[in-house]
């Protein structure tokens, strides 16, 4: 019926930091088929294609309504062939055989499986399913010896693979609220990652700790952590100074993605009430907690950093240094023009100087 008052054509700017990416996504069908692509390149070591999806995901996302038609795409960023190939099929047969070919495949569901354990990355998942293995009772009968995080991993592996609420958030952010008062006056903590741009669920909880004396955030974490120990809160903890020298699992980043500040990727335990009429009887679960301690002059940049969404971090520094000649991290911002850092109390400052209108965290869901 009168299709055509509908072709409007879209427009959107090429960097997802220059877009307000809401949770309302009117094209999640289109979204959710180039988002499994994205993750299954992500799995398979081959990022640059990951990011291809990604981006063109994230331009769907920021559209004002539903595609109907090809000829509304036109002219529109980071819409590769291959992209605009899977949307076409969706639009035109209600489905890609692509994206239905890679969701039923084996390779695909054992690397879900395998990387759905906390301390597995691709890496360890694809050397695993080259042995025969592709799934969680193949892997426990294989003898593997397992690291702390896997075994922690497998242990919690249901918990941690169910979405975390945001009461869930809010309860953990009264315990670690509580933690950090109790062994550090003064201190804050501010919520951020996918809750603080208002996602609804999450598959961990992230914080950020600071001082507002520069300083006073030495040696917070460890206290903050053996407060919450001697409490029963955590069923699994660990502390490092540098994420990335870690993470040799995960899928290879960037340098500007990696910082340098103290972080504890912990397993939580939380009680939970029992659901009425169920039969279970454990009354708590296990929720991935991220805690990173930052200090105050770094504050607005590690804050900008760990909001997320990923993609919208990504195109930050794309843009900083594809258009403005700036390096930016979760730390610092550098001009390689002017040779100097520029300083920055609060995020919108930070937009200021990357020459960016301030795009709010809820308008950060690229
Ligand atoms: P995540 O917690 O992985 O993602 P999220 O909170 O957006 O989504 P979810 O609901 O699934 O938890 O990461 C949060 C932010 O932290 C992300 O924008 C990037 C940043 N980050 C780093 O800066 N360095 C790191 O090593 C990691 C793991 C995340
Ligand atoms: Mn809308
Ligand atoms: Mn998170
Ligand atoms: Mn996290």
């Amino acid at each position: 019926l009168f299709q055509w008052d509908y072709e409007l054509m879209f427009s959107v700017p090429s960097y997802a930091c220059q877009r307000r990416t809401t949770l309302e996504n009117h094209n999640a069908v289109l979204t959710d088929a180039l988002s499994l692509l994205a993750e299954n390149a992500e799995l398979s070591d081959q990022e640059g294609r990951g990011v291809a999806f990604r981006r063109a995901a994230a331009v769907l996302k920021a559209l004002p309504g539903p595609v109907t038609g090809l000829t509304q795409l036109r002219g529109l960023p980071c819409l590769g062939e291959h992209s605009l190939r899977v949307i076409k099929d969706i639009l035109e047969n209600g489905a890609s055989d692509e994206v239905e070919s890679t969701r039923q495949s084996e390779h695909f569901k054992a690397l879900k499986v395998l990387t759905g354990i906390f301390g597995v990355g691709p890496k360890t998942a694809e050397r695993w399913i080259r042995e025969g293995i592709h799934s969680l009772i193949q892997l426990r009968e294989s003898g593997h010896t397992l690291n702390r995080a896997q075994q922690a991993g497998l242990l919690h592996y249901d918990d941690l693979n169910r979405p975390v609420t945001r009461a869930e958030a809010d309860a953990i952010t009264e315990v670690v609220v509580r933690a950090v008062v109790a062994v550090a006056p003064g201190a804050e903590v501010t919520l951020t990652g996918g809750f603080r741009r208002g996602k609804l669920t999450g598959h961990d909880v992230d914080f950020l700790i600071t001082h507002p004396e520069e300083g006073r955030e030495e040696g917070l974490m460890s206290k903050v952590v053996s407060w919450l120990r001697s409490q029963g809160f955590l069923l699994y903890e660990k502390t490092t100074r540098n994420s990335y020298l870690e993470s040799t699992e995960g899928p290879a980043r960037p340098a500007s993605n990696m910082d340098r500040f103290e972080r504890c990727l912990t397993i939580f335990k939380l009680d939970e009430d029992q659901r009425p009429g169920s039969e279970e009887t454990k009354l708590w679960r296990a929720v991935r907690v991220d805690l990173v301690v930052s200090p105050i002059s770094q504050f607005a940049f590690a804050l900008l950093g760990w909001t997320g969404s990923k993609l919208f971090e990504r195109e930050l520094r794309r843009w900083a240094g594809h258009e403005k000649a700036m390096s930016l991290s979760s730390h610092a911002l550098y001009d390689n023009n002017q040779s100097r850092y520029h300083r920055a109390t609060s995020e919108e400052e930070i937009f200021a100087h990357l020459g960016l209108e301030f795009v709010p965290p809820s308008e950060r869901n690229a």
